[in-house]
C-alpha cells in the first residue's frame, strides 16, 4: 500500500479512518502532533485550520505518496481555504467520512473538497460500517509512485 498521509479538519474522522484501513479496532484520541504509523501519517486537525501550521504540513507531505484530504459529511462549515490542496507536492485525493449518519449530503461534502482543490477521485466511507473502505484500499494499493 502506498504511505499516506491524512489531513482535514479537527474532527473529521481521519484517526478512526486509519485504523480502520489497518484494522485496529481502538478507538480514536485526539491527535496531539504528527504521528508515523504502518503506511500512513496522521496529522492534528489543527495543523489543516491554522496556516502556521502549512509549512510543517507541506514537509511532513514529501514523506507520503498520497495525500487524503478528508471531509466530515456531518460536518459541512467551512474549514480549509481555497486552494488548500494546491500546497502539496504529492498527488492529492478526497474522502468524506461518517456517510453511515443518516440524514447527511453526500453532494455538498463533495463539493467542500472540490471548493479546496481536491479533484477526482473523491471517495465516501464510513470508518464505522466500513462502507467505502475496500475501494479505498484497492485505490492505495494500486500502487502508483508519487511523482
Ligand atoms: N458515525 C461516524 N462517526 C465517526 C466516523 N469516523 C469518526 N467518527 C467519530 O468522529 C469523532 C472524531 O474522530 P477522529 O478520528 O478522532 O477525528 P480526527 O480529529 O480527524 O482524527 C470520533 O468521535 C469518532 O468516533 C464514521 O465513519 N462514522
Ligand atoms: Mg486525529
Amino acid at each position: 500500500m502506498q504511505k499516506v498521509m491524512l489531513v482535514g479538519a479537527i474532527g473529521a474522522g481521519k484517526t478512526s479512518l486509519i485504523h480502520t484501513l489497518q484494522k485496529d479496532v481502538r478507538s480514536a484520541e485526539k491527535t496531539q502532533s504528527i504521528q508515523f504509523s504502518d503506511g500512513a501519517i496522521d496529522t492534528p486537525g489543527e495543523y489543516a485550520q491554522i496556516p502556521r501550521f502549512y509549512s510543517a504540513l507541506m514537509t511532513t507531505a514529501m514523506q507520503a505518496s498520497v495525500v487524503v484530504v478528508v471531509q466530515d459529511a456531518t460536518n459541512l462549515k467551512v474549514t480549509l481555504p481555497p486552494g488548500f490542496a494546491g500546497m502539496f507536492s504529492r498527488p492529492v485525493i478526497g474522502v468524506v467520512t461518517k456517510v453511515d449518519v443518516p440524514g447527511i449530503d453526500r453532494e455538498k461534502a463533495k463539493s467542500r473538497l472540490m471548493e479546496v482543490g481536491v479533484k477526482e477521485p473523491i471517495f465516501f466511507v464510513s470508518s464505522r460500517t466500513g462502507e467505502g473502505i475496500e475501494e479505498l484500499i484497492a485505490h492505495f494499493g494500486e500502487g502508483r509512485c508519487s511523482s
